[in-house]
């Protein structure tokens, strides 16, 4: 059934036996696995519900020593893999496709050390963001990394995924905030690199291989991070813009003008902000008291949402002030509200961080993740629209179209685009009209086909449209000196 939902085949790994989980179960107590058919659901199936595994086991080891054991044991007995943390992927990298192994990470989750003065920060890989950064807003820093799942995903999940997040504009990538990790290769061996230098200049930085590497080369079991100072002071400003011209238009001022406390660059076109209110259902923040409908949203064709974060509250609010008068008084922006309180900031990055959930509410999403050129970026947004249109695809009114609505949104300060197309149900024929269409466009646009959520599964097939022949043979090569047996995460990533 699988091989023809997917048109892939099982591989030559072996199957799992009585044998194999008697030896499991000398490395593990009986908690630490799980073969329960109930209990398999949640890590057989992906947080979009588009992708679904059919693994019979689980392992939650809890050290890495535990991890080695387990490797080297599905290594020499060919066994296939699957490394999970907290299963919020968005390219099906993190399910089984057929029955492998799930080995999650969610009972690795001690924070291991934090030195105060460097404000360098050692975990374990199952340790959720979002406590990672409460721990470390206690201590007056902050973690390098935000975005919407930050409640469920791992820290080792995120380093896997080199997941990019709302302030990869102030932070930069974790290619470069990342100072060290231990990982457990599919031998077993166990690459204990868990620095805390800033500057080592002594061979391949090797743990730049695993950042990115979606489980393929190596399960992390360990992260140093640097994390700075937590700013003192947070403004947000929510704004209504008539064209797209206007959103980079404003973007320019906000580089120039806000310069260094400008910590995020987020935009949303008008339909995103339709299916946010429907799944929000609270009012949007640029309604005006007499429509105070759940679901009305201004009629403005964009949204900016924008971020200042500093250390003094009177030089960010005076800059802020500033840079509004400018960009209203030339009608760069022509609605606008500021954030005056930490609930009320909280509210106005539900109406950016809340698209990704909103746009499934429907049945399911296609979902694109891209880099282009900011002037042809949401141009890739209309071509789909025309597209789904066109082929009679879509429609939010009528119900017997499968599309609901594609909308764009995403950080445009890092030049990446989502594209959602809502469907009310998963069907080929849509997928066909969306693949290789988005892919073949990004490519002559000289973008990549995955800014940040990775390749996985979805876009395993489409390296091409990103990367040379020449790239994608000396990924092979690594991947094959790795990891001979394939058993990491087969079926994905390359
Ligand atoms: P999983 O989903 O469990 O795994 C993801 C991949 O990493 C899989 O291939 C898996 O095999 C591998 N993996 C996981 N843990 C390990 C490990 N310890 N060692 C080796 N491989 C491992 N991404 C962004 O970049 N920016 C965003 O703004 C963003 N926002 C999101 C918002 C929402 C609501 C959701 C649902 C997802 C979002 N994502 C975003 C996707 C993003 O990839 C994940 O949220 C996150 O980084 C994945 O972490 P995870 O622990 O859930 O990993
Ligand atoms: C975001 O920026 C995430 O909100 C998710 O990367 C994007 O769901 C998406 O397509
Ligand atoms: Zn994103």
């Amino acid at each position: 059934l699988t091989a023809d939902k997917y048109a892939v085949k099982r591989g030559d790994f072996a199957k799992l036996s009585d044998e194999d989980l008697s030896h499991f179960h000398s490395i593990l107590n009986p908690n630490q696995m799980i073969t329960d058919t109930n209990d398999l659901i949640a890590f057989n199936q992906d947080w979009m519900k588009k992708y679904t595994g059919q693994s019979q086991l689980v392992l939650k080891p809890k050290t890495t020593e535990q991890v080695s054991k387990i490797l080297a044991y599905c290594n020499e007995r060919k066994l296939a893999v699957v490394p999970q943390g907290g299963n919020t992927g968005l390219v099906g990298g993190s399910v089984p496709v057929f029955d492998e192994i799930v080995i999650s990470t969610a009972s690795m989750n001690k924070i291991r050390s934090f030195d105060e003065s460097s404000g360098i920060f050692k975990v374990d890989a199952g340790v959720i963001l979002e406590a990672a950064d409460t721990f470390l807003a206690e201590k007056g820093h902050i973690f390098p990394l935000d975005l919407g799942a930050k409640g469920s995903c791992f820290v080792g999940g995120n380093v896997a995924t080199n997941a990019g997040g709302l302030r990869l504009l102030r932070y930069g990538s974790l290619h470069g905030s990342v100072l060290g990790l231990e990982v457990v290769l599919a031998d077993g061996t166990v690459m204990d690199s868990m620095h805390s230098l800033r500057k080592d200049n002594t061979g391949y930085d090797l743990k730049q291989l695993f950042i990115g590497s979606e489980g393929s080369l190596g399960i992390i079991t360990g992260v140093s991070i640097l994390c700075p100072a937590r700013p003192k002071s947070v403004n947000i400003a929510f704004l209504g813009l008539e064209s797209y011209e206007m959103v980079q238009k404003c973007f320019q001022t906000a580089r120039s003008d806000l310069c260094e406390i400008l910590s995020a660059f987020e935009f949303m076109d008008h339909d995103s902000q339709l299916l946010a209110a429907k799944s929000l259902k609270t009012t949007h923040p640029l309604c005006q008291e007499d429509e105070t409908g759940v679901d009305s949203v201004p009629e403005y064709p964009f949204y900016v949402l924008l971020e200042t974060s500093g250390s003094t509250k009177e030089h960010d609010d005076e800059k802020l002030e500033n840079f509004l008068e400018k960009v209203m008084g030339d009608e760069t922006v022509v609605d606008g509200t500021v954030s005056q309180d930490e609930t009320q900031l909280r509210t106005l990055w539900t109406w950016r961080e809340g698209i990704a959930e909103a746009s499934q509410q429907f049945g399911g999403v296609y979902k694109y993740d891209v880099s282009l050129p900011l002037d042809s970026m949401y141009s890739l947004v209309e071509a789909v629209q025309e597209r789904l249109k066109k082929l009679n695809l879509s429609s939010t009114e009528d119900e017997s179209k499968p599309v609901y609505e594609a909308v764009g949104y995403g950080h445009i300060g890092d030049g990446n685009l989502h594209l959602n197309v809502a469907v009310r149900e998963y069907n080929k024929e849509v997928e066909k009209a969306l693949e290789p269409f988005v892919y073949e466009f990004v490519s002559k646009h000289h973008g990549s086909i995955s800014a940040e959520h990775g390749l996985g599964f979805q876009k395993k097939n489409y390296i091409g449209y990103s990367k040379s022949e020449v790239e994608i043979r000396m990924i092979k090569d690594i991947k094959h000196h790795y990891d001979p047996k394939g058993i990491l995460n087969p079926y994905k990533y390359i």
